[in-house]
């Protein structure tokens, strides 16, 4: 693909990023209050619209309920769209009441699991409401220990629970299923993989497709693989990104190995049809949150860019001919090429910063809402 061809394609770039990755955030050991942070779901998409004005690509943002709920969501909604974004993703949240201890959609007691669905019935309206096209659902159920619960009756209970919610939902929005391994559940998550994920969607229907969190996957899982299979599927809804060194770190996307994100890219490129969801979730307990969503984005340009520059013939010859290094050379070049001046034309046509880093440190943003936001 030539330069000018890839500029425009980073030109229709849409990044979602989350209300939830602007406030506060910690580890289970503690959490630092960053001077500036929002005070409330206003306050997050302001700072939505600022990564979008220096990065250009980042015009919708993720909400996640109850965390940005509000009294007026016709307010909301035109808070969001006066600041130049759209809605993305709605998340209910299915994992803080302690109701939730053992489960939510698979918690053993029916009167439960009658909560659960009725929140994300809500979240149906609420998405209506807002203009949002997608529920995109994490669930912290699984068990701790084995024989505490019946395995395959959570999960006969889980997809009845969803099926309730599927059907519920208007026709312009789909459900993203999320799949974890470990965590906060420490024995068996109820959807653990994207195997299982996939299961889950093709019993609930066409409109429900699997969520690929970066960070939650075992050590050495192949990504890039269970992008391309999902996509050759027609299950792939989306993803969370994010990068990791060890479990669901929830770091700056592309930080600790950007090959895999490009990798990632490079199967989405390959792929036929529009790209997926493209969507941010990190959690930034020490690096200033502004300014570590503005460096994702741009890593999640550079990425594409990367990918969109890989010759694509060269690699089919080298395949076809069994080659085993000149298709892995073909995937080097264009990893080893240094796109961060087409990434910063790109930007500049959209009218956007050239050096989006750099624009924030000498705006002042930082220090003018850490001195508005104080009280
Ligand atoms: C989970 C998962 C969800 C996110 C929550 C806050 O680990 O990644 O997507 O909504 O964290
Ligand atoms: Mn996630
Ligand atoms: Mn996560």
């Amino acid at each position: 693909m030539s330069d000018t061809a890839v500029e425009r394609a980073i030109g229709d770039l849409v990044i979602e990023t989350p209300s939830w990755g602007y406030g506060d955030s910690g580890t289970r050991f503690g959490t630092f209050p960053q001077p500036g942070r929002p005070r409330d779901v206003f306050e997050r998409v302001d700072d939505a619209a600022e990564v979008h004005r220096l990065t250009g690509t980042a015009g919708a943002v993720a909400l996640h309920f109850p965390w940005d709920a509000v009294e007026d969501y016709g307010a909301l909604r035109a808070h969001i769209e006066h600041r130049g974004l759209r809605v993305g993703a709605v998340n209910p949240n299915l994992f803080q009441d302690p109701d939730y201890k053992l489960g939510s959609v698979a918690h053993p007691d029916a009167a439960v699991r009658a909560r659960a669905v009725e929140h994300m019935l809500e979240c149906v309206e609420i998405a209506t409401e807002l203009g949002s096209e997608a529920q995109s659902l994490w669930l912290a159920d699984g068990t701790n220990y084995p024989g505490q619960d019946d395995l395959r009756a959570r999960r006969e209970r889980l997809v009845g629970s969803l099926a309730e919610v599927y059907a519920a939902l208007p026709s312009e929005q789909e459900l993203l299923v999320e799949y974890k391994p470990f965590e906060p559940a420490f024995y068996a998550t109820d959807v653990p993989d994207w195997g299982a994920a996939v299961g889950i969607c093709r019993q609930l229907g066409e409109r429900a497709r699997i969520l690929v969190d970066l960070g939650h996957h075992l050590q050495g899982a192949n990504v890039e693989q269970i992008v391309a299979f999902l996509a050759a599927d027609d299950r792939l809804g989306g993803f969370h990104f994010n990068n990791r060194k060890y479990a669901d770190d929830d770091l700056v996307v592309g930080s600790v190995n950007p090959f895999e994100l490009f990798l990632i890219f490079c199967e989405l490129v390959g792929s036929p049809g529009p790209l997926p969801r493209l969507t941010i979730d990190q959690s930034h307990n020490i690096e200033p949150k502004v300014e570590a969503m503005v460096l994702s984005v741009v890593n999640l340009q550079e990425a594409y860019a990367k990918a969109l520059l890989v010759d694509r013939e060269r690699l089919r010859v080298a395949q076809a001919a069994g080659d085993v290094l000149a298709g892995h050379e073909t995937l080097l070049d264009a990893f080893r090429t240094d796109v961060r001046p087409l990434c910063a034309r790109a930007r500049g046509q959209l009218g956007a910063a050239e050096d989006p880093v750099e624009a924030l440190r000498t705006s002042g943003y930082a220090e003018h809402m850490a001195a508005e936001r104080a009280s």
